[in-house]
């Protein structure tokens, strides 16, 4: 058997000009010529490539932008992070993935809107800021990760004196080509009274009131970065054997991911350590929070500073190492394994 039955089909050259004409005519295409570009041998052909965006190279471009650009002629200050190997003006990080640097300034106000395409931030730079979800005013600190699922309404707003900066990363590329992105723009929220996150103060337990469990599909819409760093370094303490120093972000009622599409997870990389990951076949995004990270893939490798982001298609193998000999370093990972393993694509590869 050959290796690859699909490379020796005949080409569309090898029919004849008037049945090709024809066929257009009634909008018919023939499969053989193009079934090895879409089901390559073995493993797919991304159009993902493996791309870094420096904060240091993005930062004085966005606050230009926050000179250029009134919020009132933006509704969100943004700069895309797009991956070439989809065409800059796809707006792709990868075939699931948006990401975006949002720039809020004081005593601006990003008003209230909702969206099919669910949505995160990452808090990169600066104080002062709130984001308010479904009623919930979120106080932004750098690392911490806030939800915006599908649906709800948000809008931001900042009460300090610098520039503040996130990250965004939206499922918005799939949600497009699903034909089903649209917004609904709406009026400022009230804040409503709320514990918020601290609903969820400690691992393992959830509220129950007279033996009742909460039904909200994104119980909690605030994780700190406080909160997700202390759990990673309580997790390494416990096991200094431990090869991957990761959590994952969930729903803490169900355990589930946070969100439908995205995964969301934090993780810790030791002093000098290097990790490989597993070769996955989703496209992944990292984003170093602290430190310094060497993130090595398919023949590319970026050296990560602080605010960097990169991502990475599937089914590339990748390696993680901490240059630092004496500092852990923080990341961000934003992937789309929730995605995959519901419509059964899922795959680790030895
Ligand atoms: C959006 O609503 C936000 O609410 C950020 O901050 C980025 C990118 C595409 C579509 C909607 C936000 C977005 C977005």
């Amino acid at each position: 058997m050959e290796d690859n039955r699909f490379d020796t089909l005949a080409s569309l050259d090898d029919l004849p000009q008037d049945y090709r004409n024809t066929l257009t005519e009634q909008n018919l295409v023939p499969l053989w010529p193009s079934l090895s570009s879409v089901m390559p041998a073995k493993k797919p052909i991304p159009r993902t490539q493996p791309t870094h965006w420096p904060y240091s190279g993005l930062r004085p471009l966005l606050l230009q932008a926050g000179e250029l650009t009134p919020i009132e002629k933006a509704e969100r200050r943004v700069l895309v992070l797009a991956n070439p190997g989809h065409g800059l003006e796809k707006m792709q990080a990868s075939a699931a993935i948006y990401l975006g640097m949002q720039l809020l300034l004081p005593g601006e106000v990003a008003p209230a809107h909702r969206h099919t395409p669910n949505a995160i931030r990452v808090i990169v730079e600066g104080e002062g800021a709130y984001t308010t979800v479904d009623g919930e005013k979120c106080i932004m600190r750098r690392g911490d990760l806030i939800l915006t699922p599908s649906g709800v309404w948000h809008e931001h707003g900042h009460e300090g004196d610098a520039p503040v900066m996130w990250l965004d990363v939206l499922d918005l590329p799939l949600v497009y080509y699903l034909e089903a992105s649209y917004h609904i723009d709406g009026n400022p929220q009230s804040v409503l009274p709320s514990l918020g996150n601290k609903n969820y103060a400690r691992g393992g337990l959830v509220p129950s009131p007279l033996f009742e469990r909460g039904d909200k599909p994104y119980p909690m819409l605030h994780y700190p970065w406080a909160d997700a760093k202390a759990a990673l370094l309580s997790l390494a303490e416990g096991g200094p054997d431990l090869e991957a120093v990761q959590m994952a972000y969930v729903n803490p009622e169900t355990g589930a991911d946070t969100q439908q599409i995205l995964g969301y997870f934090a993780m810790m990389l030791r002093p000098g350590q290097e990790l490989t990951l597993p070769t996955r076949s989703p496209a992944s995004v990292f984003h170093v929070i602290e430190g310094h990270v060497e993130l090595t893939t398919e023949s590319r490798s970026f050296a990560m500073a602080e605010g960097d982001t990169s991502c990475v298609p599937g089914f590339a193998a990748t390696t993680l190492h901490n240059s630092s000999p004496d500092e852990p370093a923080f990341l961000f990972i934003a992937d789309e394994s929730p995605l995959h393993r519901k419509l059964g694509l899922y795959e680790v590869r030895p």
